[in-house]
């Protein structure tokens, strides 16, 4: 008795002691890892539910193709999951149906729909009667169309629509719309901040991973059809055969989604694996090996892409090393791709190192000579700004420049320049930004969107590339919210007149939440996130302040690299009368660049949009702002402080998110915005303390002083921070 006492008395503390660790344990939520980005298909309202099942009893996809297997899949676990399951119908098409077929799979359709307006890759969803049965439909004129009207079908439900109200018809502006990856064969991912490449090379071409084929369904549910595997800075074993078998393996994963696959080339490849003397591209011996190597690629992977080229860019070969033109060299590759169907993406991320000219001026004093030189099957490829993917930049006057020569927009999605993956910015409105820009290149109406998706001068040819955000995170993009990039530049890629807001809105109720209020919050904080960052990185037209090598972080300071034009220093031009880089006629004048009207109203201060005065423009230190009536000191600095109190607003509108979302989601976030506070406090404090060495003028009333001192901002090192070239 003694000892059962004794027993239940031990076991009765072993217990207390147990729960008492297990109390103050450290717990981390459970909840959605984000894997599933956009496509979620949780459950609908139960009335929207009701709904949908009795507008639709069962469905139908007419094809057998790849691809309508695809589609088939991703019905039966959409809906599924959004409605708990609507039966196929393998055989045919009953009454109330859902029916997904081309013209040619089911030709009583063609009445119903203007085909040729449709193309290859647009669709249209509507009700209609087909054999005196009332249908909904999904009309297309190929299967990867109707694989695109699937997923805005399901996009369309997951926004609270239901079959029955559906009637729209939508069709890609934009040709070639890829992601290039910034990834090399060792799985670093050049600018990468989500871990590392999703593609395992060593493992491939036998051993293909699922989240191949999620990531192509990711693709494809926003309409991007192609992808660039590999770096820019390109390794030239990739158009090996031991790396086309695995490019293959990749390729036959993407096929039935739609999805090319495209490859960076090394352009001196023929030297360094083809054992030529040289690469020039009018040597005949050169031509003929490309043209080998065209027909080798093709016979292993018959839709292959094409290729993306640097070339005579940051240390890379090119036709340049030869005495050649970029024309001469992109068009000896366009030459061996084009009895294939295959195209060149080339490059005009150029900057010489002969050449004196200030950098934004470069690559369109390098290529608009060349308009007309380009084979048909050659898309230039523009960063949206002159410069580098800056966090505010103007467009690049390139855009507009080329009638003859399609341009193709290339932007970041993965966040270089913005903070890597803990600072939250939604890209959308810079991009928006960006494609709304007026060029005036034929007067008023002649936007950046118009000339990239070839209307403005009837262009044979458009594409819009992003460099994408994606690695090994289990959540692909490092950052929940992070994922609404890769998402916005796929919308923005089909139709760049799309707006950052409503495709904000629809990315948040897809993935995070349908609550109207919670949506609204986070859609308010995402559009306003772009704008706060240029405030404490970059305000008032300032760039190119970060530190070396990595970006991570300030180093406005940076005066001792290799080239002028890779110090920040080039770019700010403080000294102690004033800053900024006087881009007017009496200075770079890169003004002369843009049409008029805007190279007039960029040459002078007082008609420069203030976003761009210091990118124009080196002011005196007392410039009265015109908005605020501030000296452009004072001004600076408050756009410094502003925009660290908006991320720290940022950070506590996130809190009151908590239990209104899903816990995990919320507090990833929630951590990285720990991050994001404190480094858009760092970004204000060390910028601020360094131009008053110059402007030798206080911190204005008010405000508090800078914490820490410009000397240890200065001392800070992190020979380990992520995606280094
Ligand atoms: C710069 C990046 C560098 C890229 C380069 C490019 O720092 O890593 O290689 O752009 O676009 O912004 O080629």
């Amino acid at each position: 008795m003694k000892y059962l006492t004794c027993l239940r008395t031990l076991l009765f503390m072993a217990t207390l002691i147990s729960s008492a660790v297990y109390a103050v344990a450290p717990t981390f939520p459970d909840g959605d890892d984000g894997y599933r980005l956009w496509l979620k298909y949780d459950s609908l309202e139960k009335s929207q539910s009701k709904k949908i099942h009795r507008e639709i009893k069962s469905w139908h996809v007419a094809g057998d193709s790849a691809t309508s297997a695809v589609i088939r899949k991703e019905l039966h676990m959409a809906l599924e999951g959004l409605v708990g399951g609507i039966a196929e119908n393998e055989r045919s098409f009953g009454k109330r149906s859902l029916l997904l077929a081309t013209p040619e799979q089911v030709p009583a359709l063609a009445e119903h729909i203007d085909s040729e307006s449709l193309g290859d890759e647009g669709y249209t969803i509507k009700n209609l009667k087909l054999d005196g049965k009332a249908l909904t439909v999904i009309a297309a004129n190929t299967d990867v169309a109707l694989l695109y009207g699937t997923f805005d079908f399901l996009r369309q439900l997951q926004l609270g629509k239901t079959p029955g109200e559906l009637d729209l018809v939508s069709v890609p502006r934009i040709d070639v719309r890829t992601l290039n990856h910034w990834d090399n064969l060792d799985r670093h991912v050049e600018r990468g901040y989500s871990g590392s490449s999703i593609w395992d090379w060593h493992k491939l071409p036998e051993y293909v991973y699922p989240h191949y084929y999620d990531y192509a369904r990711a693709n494809a549910s926003l309409g991007i059809n192609g992808t660039v595997l590999n770096n820019v800075n390109a390794n030239a074993l990739v158009i090996t055969p031991h790396y086309l078998e695995k490019v293959k393996a990749l390729a036959d994963v993407f096929r039935p989604y739609g999805i090319k696959v495209y490859v960076s080339v090394k352009f001196s490849s023929p030297q360094l694996i083809g054992g030529l003397k040289t690469s020039d591209p009018l040597d005949p011996a050169v031509q003929q090996w490309w043209k080998d190597k065209a027909d080798e690629i093709y016979d292993i992977i018959p839709d292959f892409g094409g290729f993306l080229v640097k070339a005579n860019s940051e240390g890379q070969p090119g036709p340049g090393d030869f005495g050649r033109t970029h024309a001469e060299g992109a068009n000896m590759l366009a030459d061996a791709l084009a009895p294939h169907g295959g195209i060149v993406m080339w490059r005009a991320f150029v900057y010489a190192h002969d050449k004196n000219e200030e950098r934004s001026k470069q690559a369109y004093s390098e290529f608009k000579p060349l308009d007309g030189k380009f084979r048909k099957n050659i898309l230039v490829q523009v960063k949206n700004g002159p410069i580098d993917f800056q966090p505010r930049e103007p467009f690049s006057p390139l855009f507009g420049a080329t009638p003859q020569t399609p341009m193709m927009m290339e932007f970041q999605v993965t966040m270089e320049y913005l903070g890597f993956s803990t600072h939250m910015v939604y890209l959308g409105t810079m991009y928006e930004e960006a494609l709304q820009a007026e060029t005036y290149a034929k007067g008023e109406g002649s936007t950046v969107a118009r000339v990239v998706d070839g209307s403005l001068f009837n262009n044979s040819i458009s594409g819009m590339a992003g460099v994408a955000n994606i690695g090994t995170d289990r959540n692909w993009t490092g950052h929940p919210i992070l994922q609404s990039n890769w998402y916005v530049f796929g919308r923005m890629a089909w139709d760049p007149d799309a707006r950052a807001d409503v495709i904000a809105d629809e990315w948040i109720r897809q993935t995070l939440t349908r609550e109207k209020k919670v949506v609204a919050s986070i859609k308010d904080m995402m559009m306003r996130s772009r704008e706060m960052t240029v405030d404490y990185m970059t305000p008032l037209g300032l760039h190119h302040l970060m530190a070396t090598g990595h970006h991570y972080g300030p180093g406005p300071w940076v005066d001792n690299l290799g080239r002028d034009d890779w110090n920040p220093t080039y770019y700010h031009r403080a000294d102690k009368n004033g800053i900024g880089l006087d881009r007017s006629p009496s200075g770079e004048n890169a003004v002369e660049q843009y049409f008029s009207p805007l190279k007039e109203q960029f040459a002078k201060p007082e008609t420069t949009p203030e976003e761009f005065l210091l990118w124009f423009h080196h002011l005196p230190w007392d410039y009265k702002i015109k908005s605020t009536g501030r000296t452009l000191w004072d001004e600076l600095v408050h756009r410094y402080y502003q925009g660290a109190e908006d991320v720290k607003a940022m950070a506590a509108q996130w809190d009151t998110l908590e239990g209104k979302i899903d816990p995990l989601q919320f507090k990833q976030v929630q951590m990285a915005l720990d991050i994001h506070v404190k480094e858009a406090y760092w970004w204000r404090n060390a910028c601020v303390l360094y131009f008053q060495t110059f402007s030798k003028r206080p911190i204005p009333d008010g405000l508090e002083k800078p914490e820490g001192s410009l000397e240890e901002y200065k001392a800070m090192e992190f020979p380990y921070a992520p995606g280094r070239g």
